[in-house]
């Protein structure tokens, strides 16, 4: 099926729903036909960036690194699906300018920090609180929210197909696919 390549670019609070999402919409684009690539902490963090951290310039990095990437399988037509807490707007904005414009959209899981907080799936932001974790986003790292995200998903109050049915509607009308 004919698809224009393009990253989707999935931003939010740890615990916001980025992977969730992006999975899921991935995998209703394989059954819609369409080739694409989901990049996530699973297959990034622990391989091309496992010599990274957490501090500003570590994470400045992780986002460079996985927008050059994004930027190759762009270049191989696919659509990318890329779910990090990017939390800063200057790294987001320099991903946005390696690509052909268009070709990127923010993805903003705008899930409130409270919600996060309480979902706390692997209790990092129980051990943050403790100060057992420095340097965690939304409590002692800043999360700076996108001003003008391409796709803005309430993903406190709505379930995984409904965002899942916004995000591919976004793409219909962008003809994308
Ligand atoms: C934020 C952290 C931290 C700190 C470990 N701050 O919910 P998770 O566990 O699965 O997702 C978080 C993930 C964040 O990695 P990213 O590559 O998305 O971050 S960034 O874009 O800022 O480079 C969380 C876990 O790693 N984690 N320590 N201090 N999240």
């Amino acid at each position: 099926k004919s698809q224009q390549p393009s990253v989707l670019w999935f931003t939010g609070l740890s615990g916001a729903g980025k992977s969730t999402v992006a999975g899921a919409l991935e995998q209703r684009l394989a059954e819609l036909g369409y080739h694409t690539y989901l990049l996530d902490g699973d297959n990034v963090r622990h391989g091309l960036c496992q010599d990274l951290g957490f501090s500003t310039e570590d994470r400045r990095e992780n986002i460079r690194r996985i927008g050059e990437v994004a930027k190759l399988m762009a270049d191989a037509g696919l659509i990318v699906l890329s779910a990090f807490i990017s939390p800063h707007r200057h790294e987001r904005q320099l991903v946005r300018d390696m690509l052909p414009s268009g070709e990127f959209l923010e993805v903003f899981v705008d899930t409130p920090l409270e919600e996060c907080e309480k979902r706390d799936p692997k209790g990092l932001y129980k051990k943050a609180r403790a100060g057992e974790l420095k340097q965690f986003t939304g409590i002692d790292s800043e999360y700076e929210q996108p001003l003008n995200a391409e796709i803005h998903l309430a993903a406190g109050s709505h379930d995984v197909q409904q965002l899942v049915e916004l995000c591919v509607d976004a793409l219909r009308s962008r003809n994308i696919i």
